[in-house]
This record gives structure tokens, C-alpha cells and sequence, in this order.
């Protein structure tokens, strides 16, 4: 059986790529919700009123386990995405950042960066308080690095000020390290580290988090595939869009990709 992995457009394709890495024989179906992203300017009851419906799909496809990539989602909606999956597993992003970022030795101060809706849901200062409530968190919303993502400006010189200017939040603060809470900012890794180049702070980034996390989950329950690889990918508008960023998100091309109405 397949994983389900989705997101609310092109950006959980970051975990795609992070979970083809950590489990390169797992067949994986992909869904972006491109005709509704972004979900972050959306009520709660809207969001998971989506995220209910592509569960839905997912299980039709009888995967094994359910990712979700979107930290909007994950923030909002993932008890109702459980419980409506049964007994197949749902990992979320917020919930495997977290765990890898309080695995780290070093985790009296916590930085989190991610959209508004991430940030001002205060998701990731839940779950690391479920940790340990005396953590001290730091966190700052960076809406303006979702749309450079998209248009390919990571690295160059705007991006590079953009992201000076974002992380001054952090530059008094001792964290130790940086989560980055939103499915695009893995693109800007380079250009963060290079940032942050002075101390030593590290970089939680999620996706690589959630798959690491899938891998021991599915290791446990004996689900692992012995081999496959494939990967299917859906979204609900403008797959021609999708198909033309994909590659940055991905690392590869994807060859085919298939449009569905919910
Ligand atoms: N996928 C969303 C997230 O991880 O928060 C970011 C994309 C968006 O809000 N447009």
C-alpha cells in the first residue's frame, strides 16, 4: 500500500522529497490542493472541512499512513484527520519538528519561524510545551518567503535580505535552534544557515523530521516495503503550474500530473 502525503499546493512536495530520501522503496500519492491554497487566510472549520475531504480520497487509495506536509493543517485539523483515518497512522510536520527539535541536547530556547496562520495558531508552542513548559520559544512569522519560493528567489540578493531581516528577531535571543515551520522554507536552508553562520544553532527542518518519523512508525508496525518508489501525484488546479515549480521543490521532475475535483 501507498503513503498519503499532501498539502495544501506545491510546497509539501519538500516532504515528497525528504521521504523519498529516508524510504526510497515506499510508493507514494501526493495531492496539493492548488484550486484552494492558500489555506492560512482560511477559518479553522474551512480547513478542515479540506483536509477532511482529501483524507477521504487518500483512503480510497488505500494508503498504509497519512503525512500531512502542511503546517497549516497540521495546526488546525489533525485530531479530526485521525479520527477519521481509524487505524491508519497520521504524522503531521508540527508534531515531527517539534519532537526532533526537543531531541536535540541543547533545547532551553526554541526558535520557530512559519506563516501567520502557523505563528499566530501558536501550534508549535503547544507541542513543545507538551514537552516541557519551560522552554522558552521565539517565534516569527515570514509570509513574504512562501511567494520568493515560489518565484525562485532563494538565494540571491533580495532573498538574502529578506531573510537578515526576518531572523534580527532572533539575533539577541540564544536559541538553539531554528525550526522552520512552513513547507517552503526548506528551499532557503543556505541562505538561513549562512544567517545564522555565527553560532551554533541548528536547523529543524520538518520534513526531513517527518520522514524520519514515518520511517521508524511504519519500521515498527512491520509496513515497510521491500521495494516500489513510484509516485502519483494529484492536484485540483493548474497541474501545468505545478508541474513547471515542481523541481524546485522536489529536486526532480515529475513526469505526470493528474488533475481531481474533490
Ligand atoms: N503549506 C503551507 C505551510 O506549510 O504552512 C504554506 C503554503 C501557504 O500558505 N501558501
Amino acid at each position: 500500500a501507498p503513503i498519503g502525503i499532501f498539502d495544501s499546493g506545491i510546497g509539501g512536495l519538500t516532504v515528497v522529497k525528504e521521504v523519498r530520501r529516508a524510504l526510497p522503496n515506499e510508493n507514494i500519492i501526493y495531492f496539493g490542493d492548488t484550486a484552494r491554497v492558500p489555506y492560512g487566510i482560511k477559518s479553522e472549520k474551512v480547513v478542515r472541512n479540506y483536509a477532511l475531504q482529501i483524507t477521504n480520497f487518500l483512503m480510497q487509495r488505500n494508503v498504509k499512513m497519512i503525512l500531512i506536509a502542511c503546517n497549516t493543517v497540521s495546526a488546525s485539523a489533525r485530531d479530526e484527520i485521525q479520527e477519521a483515518a481509524g487505524d491508519i497512522p497520521v504524522l503531521d510536520v508540527i508534531s515531527a519538528g517539534t519532537k526532533a527539535a526537543m531531541a536535540w541536547p541543547e533545547h532551553d530556547h526554541i526558535g520557530v519561524i512559519g506563516t501567520l496562520a502557523t505563528i499566530g495558531s501558536e501550534a508549535y508552542n503547544r507541542a513543545i510545551r507538551e514537552y516541557n513548559g519551560g522552554v522558552k520559544i521565539t517565534s516569527k512569522a515570514c509570509p513574504m518567503l512562501v511567494p520568493l519560493a515560489e518565484e525562485g528567489w532563494t538565494d540571491n540578493d533580495i532573498a538574502r535580505q529578506i531573510v537578515h531581516r526576518y531572523l534580527a528577531s532572533f539575533e539577541d535571543q540564544n536559541i538553539d535552534s531554528l525550526i522552520l515551520g512552513c513547507t517552503h522554507y526548506p528551499l532557503f536552508k543556505e541562505t538561513i544557515q549562512q544567517e545564522l553562520y555565527r553560532r551554533k544553532i541548528r536547523i529543524v527542518d520538518s520534513g526531513e523530521s517527518i520522514a524520519k518519523m514515518a520511517r521508524e512508525e511504519l519500521a515498527r508496525r512491520q509496513l515497510l516495503n521491500p521495494s516500489g518508489g513510484t509516485f502519483e501525484c494529484y492536484v485540483s488546479d493548474r497541474p501545468q503550474r505545478f508541474q513547471e515549480l515542481a523541481e524546485r521543490f522536489l529536486g526532480t521532475e515529475i513526469p505526470n500530473v493528474q488533475i481531481i475535483q474533490l
